[in-house]
């Protein structure tokens, strides 16, 4: 007796620390991250109601403006009423994602603030029964990604700044919200367990979950195995990944990195510095800010955003750029313009990128490399030199040639590997790509 109650305790404790224990991925599961390893580029939507406030003229508010500017539950619940999105197209944004030669969506269903962008039957507090649009956008968007061929991924915040369960409370979302200083912690993972299920039932097919929000509590018990083995039962295909900035827990299926490459981190959030074998996401901005912003006109260049999926994708990682659509419906015009350069060059270079796995040599301040089979693409992004020296790779060398023109490239053979001549004229100002036969 004694000995089985031990037995019982033990797999109790496995549990909570072991996340979904035992995990093994259904072949549907393998298939899907070889998809997502192949699709490389993706659209990152952060919609909500804080997009009427537009970051309230702070350049550097937006999704987050709630806690940053303070306010408290009662007097956020009036944005819903506002918000109004009449121009909004699921089939003018799924056609602006395939001209940007990306592959999948990953949009925001409930992010920090707690409101449900669908119809959600757990909670009034969502898009159907609050605003005057009165309709469920995540419908109408995977209905149009289904006709056009473009994965949907739901991402879901664990954390949750109005929830009366969600206690206790963590480093957000305090005493300005105007909540009792109770709750029951189990009722909160009920609720977001029940909302998981509504988003993996009522809307065929979901390509992921992006969780985010456990760095709120990072002591915490989140019973992660309930929730992740939920998800697996409901559809097993579906891929699991989790913004907590630590090494992936058994269940997840991809591993991501906010605004950094794999393994960098310039932002202070990926302190782990570990890069499992899982497949590999980074997410990026246009601007500063993930939701709509007025005033942060601060974007990146395409040259820029595309040296970073370029490299992004000498990690083997896909690149997931955001946009923060407007209050309308509509996407700010400078994002559009920037994805349609990206998508012109996409069609032009995607084959040294599509389908690729990271290439032999990783990337440094010069570039990166990628591959497909017996096809080495050496992206040169960065150097003044005419010339580059490689390290020597495992297989030898057949040809090398500028993807621009087929002509070849005039290299030697060193005592470390090769050196390669790249006249001026030879070099594109956003990425020289050689095609290297091995
Ligand atoms: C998170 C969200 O908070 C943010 O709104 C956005 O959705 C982004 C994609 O993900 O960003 C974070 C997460 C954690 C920290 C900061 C930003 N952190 O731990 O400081």
């Amino acid at each position: 007796m004694k000995k089985l109650s031990y037995l019982l305790l033990l797999v109790f404790l496995s549990t909570m620390t072991y996340a979904q224990k035992g995990y093994t991925p259904t072949n549907e599961n393998l298939e899907n991250r070889e998809w997502f390893l192949d699709a490389k580029f993706g659209l990152f939507i952060h919609w909500g109601v804080y997009s009427i406030m537009a970051g309230g003229g702070d350049s550097g508010v937006a999704e987050w403006i709630m806690n940053q500017k303070q306010i408290p539950i009662a007097q956020y619940e009036k944005l819903p009423s506002f918000f109004n999105p009449t121009n909004f197209d699921p089939a003018k944004w799924v056609s602006m994602v395939k001209k940007a030669g990306m592959k999948y969506i990953t949009i925001t269903s409930k992010h920090h603030d707690g409101f449900a962008m669908y119809d959600s039957k757990v909670s009034d507090y969502n898009i159907v029964d609050q605003t005057p649009y009165g309709k469920d956008i995540l419908k109408a968007l995977k209905e149009e990604c289904d006709k056009q061929g473009v994965k949907l991924f739901f991402y879901y915040s664990q954390l949750d700044w109005r929830h009366p369960d969600y206690y206790p409370r963590g480093r957000t979302g305090g005493d300005y919200t105007g909540r009792a200083d109770e709750g029951n912690w189990k009722d909160y993972l009920d609720y977001m367990n029940a909302q998981l299920t509504e988003l993996l039932t009522n809307y065929g097919e979901v390509g992921g979950i992006w969780f985010d929000g456990m760095w709120d509590k990072p002591d915490a018990n989140w019973y992660l195995e309930e929730t992740y083995s939920l998800i697996h039962q409901l559809q097993p295909g579906t891929l699991i990944g989790s913004n907590h900035h630590k090494a992936p827990y058994p269940g997840e299926d991809f591993q991501m990195f906010e605004r950094d490459l794999p393994g960098e981190n310039t932002m202070g959030f990926n302190q782990t510095g570990t890069i499992s074998e899982l497949p590999l996401e980074m997410c990026e901005t246009m601007n500063g800010c993930w939701g709509f912003n007025l005033t942060d006109t601060n974007y990146k260049s395409s040259k820029q955003l595309i040296q970073t999926m370029v490299k992004a994708a000498g990690y083997g990682a896909n690149f997931l750029l955001n946009t923060g659509p407007m209050p309308n419906g509509e996407i700010q015009p400078e994002n559009i313009d920037t994805l349609m350069i990206m998508g012109q060059w996409m069609e032009q270079y995607g084959e040294s990128i599509y389908g690729t796995r990271k290439g032999p040599i990783s990337p440094s301040k010069w570039g990166a490399t990628t591959q497909k089979g017996n096809t080495v693409y050496v992206h040169i992004l960065n150097l003044e030199e005419e010339t580059l020296e490689l390290p020597s790779f495992d297989q030898k060398i057949k040809s090398i040639r500028f993807f621009d023109d087929d002509t070849k490239v005039k290299f030697k053979k060193t005592a470390n590997g090769v050196i390669l001549q790249l006249p001026a004229d030879k070099r594109n100002e956003v990425d020289t790509i050689l095609k290297v036969e091995i």
